[in-house]
């Protein structure tokens, strides 16, 4: 069969791994990359070797090799480019948030299931193994009635004032960044993990850092550059939050983010609490799942094929004691992505802890709902009705 051909809009620091994920399957040529201009994107061509650079994605999305464009832009342009893809019936693999706005992921949602492609969204942390193992032990009734469900993603990459990214800016990252950025990965994960729906929200936002300074370039996230000259600028979106949840079968829960806590790096922290039991899990020690019992002895599920649930042992590549990380979770997502779109993403054909578009709109009136409960000082608000999420189809 031949190989698929792949092409990646938005050069920055996921672009990378997005590479190393389809080199890793094999079976993808990485056609070309573009970039916001052609010396930069020639630049970014010869350091990760990829065969050819374009000034424009539309020139990219036009190259007949390309059938899968990986959107990788800043989120302010993440709806332009996968709607020209979609335009074209290339597949898209897109990352996070699906747009900067509720209406724009659903245009792109519906967009992408009229094109009849495969439209994927990397909320990756679901290809972690032990993720998908909670999973399955939630399916399984293991935990028994779902009750309360908590938990934070908190990092300190922005806590210097020096520190100034496109996140931080309305018009490039969306009205809101914390919440956007981070707040999305954790609500994807606990309605993955655990089937139950967010249906309503109760939000406390802050802006711990309302003035920051810029060199003029944007700060990539961790890199803790600091450039030269300084531009004053006011930031108006969050940089710290708190939400308290209502899930549709009556389970309660609350979950934190922050960008500016000191020592917290990649701090993404779940936990599900049934009448019969409780698990966590926790990215930083992601080969460990945590499982709570009242009348028996807690214990701790590390990583091991042998004993992972059917569908959660695909995910795993190594045996036990060898640690699987980051990386590894990440192509898992990228693996599934390309198992979609071999079968020309059939909306049958999705393998079933792939988030697609749907899931994308989803966290977009997820987010939504956050800033106006915030917005009405801190009122309970519902989450869009017809805000859909994809459990299995397209
Ligand atoms: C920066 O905060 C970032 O790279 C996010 O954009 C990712 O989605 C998250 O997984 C790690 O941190």
């Amino acid at each position: 069969m031949k190989n698929l051909g792949m092409g990646l809009v938005g050069p920055g620091f996921i672009a990378a791994h997005h590479l190393d994920a389809v080199r890793r399957l094999g079976n993808v040529d990485i056609v070309a990359i573009a970039g916001s201009n052609l010396a930069s994107a020639q630049g970014k061509a010869r350091e990760w070797h990829v065969g050819h650079a374009y000034a424009s994605y539309l020139e990219l999305i036009d190259d007949p090799r390309v059938d899968v464009v990986h959107n990788t832009t800043p989120n302010h342009l993440h709806f332009d480019v996968s709607m020209a893809a979609l335009r074209a019936r290339k597949h898209v693999v897109s990352d996070k948030p699906l747009a900067t706005n509720a209406e724009q992921s659903r245009v792109l949602h519906e967009a992408a299931v009229q094109a009849g492609v495969a439209h994927v969204v990397t909320f990756n942390y679901r290809g972690n193994p032990l993720v998908q193992q909670a999973r399955a032990m939630i399916g399984q009734g293991e935990l028994g009635e779902l009750k309360f469900l908590h938990g934070h993603y908190l990092q300190d990459w922005m806590t210097d004032p020096n520190v100034y990214s496109w996140r931080s800016d309305p018009q490039k990252g969306g009205a809101s960044s914390a919440l956007a950025d981070v707040g999305s990965h954790w609500c994807d994960l606990a309605e993955h993990v655990s089937g139950l729906r967010i249906s309503a929200v109760l939000a406390d936002l802050t802006t711990v850092v309302p003035v920051r300074y810029s060199s003029g370039a944007s700060a990539q996230a961790f890199s803790g550059t600091v450039g030269e000259t300084r531009e004053r600028i006011d930031v108006t979106s969050e940089d710290l939050g708190s939400v308290l949840l209502r899930f549709d079968n009556g389970a309660k829960g609350c979950y934190s983010v922050g960008q500016v806590l000191p020592g917290h790096k990649n701090d993404l922290q779940l936990e599900v609490n049934g009448r019969s039991a409780s698990l966590r899990w926790q990215q930083e020690r992601q080969n460990e799942l945590w499982i709570g019992r009242h009348a028996q002895p807690n214990s701790l599920l590390i990583k091991d094929p042998a004993l992972l649930a059917g569908d959660a042992r695909r995910y795993a590549h190594l045996p036990a004691g060898h640690q699987e990380g980051w990386a590894d979770a990440f192509r898992n997502v990228i693996a599934d992505a390309y198992a979609w779109i071999a079968h020309g993403g059939a909306p049958e054909k999705k393998p079933t802890a792939l988030a697609t578009f749907a899931d994308g709109y989803r966290s977009s009136c997820l987010i939504e709902a956050m800033l106006r409960s915030h917005s009405r000082g801190g009122a309970w608000e519902t989450v869009e009705p017809n805000a859909t999420t994809d459990k299995g189809q397209s």
